[in-house]
């Protein structure tokens, strides 16, 4: 693939902040994976695969945004660039927690060190973690060493959001259940590190505990890197240096355990990549209503859902023996 004629992609590449936020945000406004953004993405890959993904995520108000801007404070202390994609799931447009993390970050705004992006989900489902992988493959591209991504994490598509980091931080809070929630959520199994966040509050002790309890449980995986439970207070930025130094750790775990989940990864990406763009050739090849009448026809007990769907896929072509078309 050609890249766009403007020239956005090596503007991007040299670092230039304004061609950044455009070329996001025509990631977040190409609706499928067979529109804008996949030009954009080719033209960028082959400059992309040296930062460092960390994902944020835990439960609401646990502390993340006040975490991240620790987190650039101690990142930018090594010399290293970082971006920030925070991706709210919750609102379409930019709510509250939005301008929250903005205004939380923007002490680091004059930096140019630093780069910080909201983005909110289009809705559709794995829209959100197409868009967020993509973004940060473009501040990847552009040159940031680390790009840290802070999401809810509260279901599915943020579980799907943390998986497209390279290592991913769980954050918890005390005296509020959440650990069980979490849980409950299967935030747990995604974790490579647990923060302990507002170390300052009464019961960090019991939640440490039971994060530790929970771990023990489970089946020790991923070559034996059994996740750390650090406390943080991130309002001082305690704890905060030893969780960046933690990530260094796990980072430099053994090359083959990286290239393992690297391979896992882009395995799940092509997987869904491909999926999204079978569906989109489906919905064009359909008959207007088609959908609609198969679902009244299965309301009505004329097709079962099975027969449905399978009348419906019919309109792909079976490409058996076809080769590209
Ligand atoms: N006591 C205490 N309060 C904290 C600590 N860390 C964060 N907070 C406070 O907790 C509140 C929520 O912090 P945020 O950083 O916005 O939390 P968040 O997880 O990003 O919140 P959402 O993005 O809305 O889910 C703020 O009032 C913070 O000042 C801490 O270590 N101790
Ligand atoms: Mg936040």
């Amino acid at each position: 693939v050609a890249a766009p004629p403007d020239g956005l992609a090596t503007r991007v590449r040299a670092g230039d902040a304004r061609a950044i936020a455009r070329a996001i945000s025509q990631i977040e406004d190409a609706d499928s994976a067979g529109s804008g953004g996949a030009a954009l993405i080719g033209a960028l890959f082959p400059h992309t695969g040296r930062a460092y993904l960390v994902g944020i995520t835990g439960v609401p108000g646990g502390g993340k945004s006040t975490l991240v801007d620790q987190l650039i404070t101690t990142i930018r202390g090594t010399g290293l660039k970082v971006a920030v994609l925070a991706v709210d799931p919750t609102s379409p447009f930019s709510g509250g927690a939005v301008l929250g993390d903005r205004v939380r970050m923007n002490r680091h705004a004059a930096d140019p060190g630093v780069f910080v992006r909201s983005m909110a989900t289009r809705g559709h489902l794995g829209g959100l973690a197409r868009t967020t992988a993509d973004a940060a493959l473009v501040m990847d591209a552009a040159g940031f060493d680390v790009v840290l991504i802070e999401t809810v994490g509260v279901g599915q598509d943020e579980v799907e959001v943390a998986q497209t980091a390279d290592a991913t931080v769980v954050v918890l809070v005390p005296g509020t259940g959440d650990d069980v929630q979490a849980m409950k959520a299967g935030i747990m199994e995604i974790a490579d590190v647990f923060v302990a966040n507002k170390a300052d509050r009464e019961g960090i002790d019991r939640l440490v505990q039971s994060i530790e309890a929970a771990l023990s449980l489970q089946p020790v995986v991923d070559g034996g890197w059994i996740p750390p439970v650090l406390k943080t207070e991130a309002t001082t930025g305690h704890g905060v240096p030893e969780l960046w130094q933690t990530l260094c750790r796990f980072r430099d775990r053994s090359e083959t355990l990286r290239a393992e989940r690297c391979h896992a990864r882009a395995h799940a990406r092509v997987r869904a990549l491909a999926g999204e763009l079978l569906f989109t050739r489906l919905e064009q090849a359909l008959p207007h209503g088609a959908f609609a009448q198969a679902a009244a026809d299965v309301v009505a007990r004329r097709r079962d859902p099975y027969r449905a769907a399978q009348d419906l896929a019919a309109y792909v072509p079976d490409s058996s023996g076809s080769g590209a078309a």
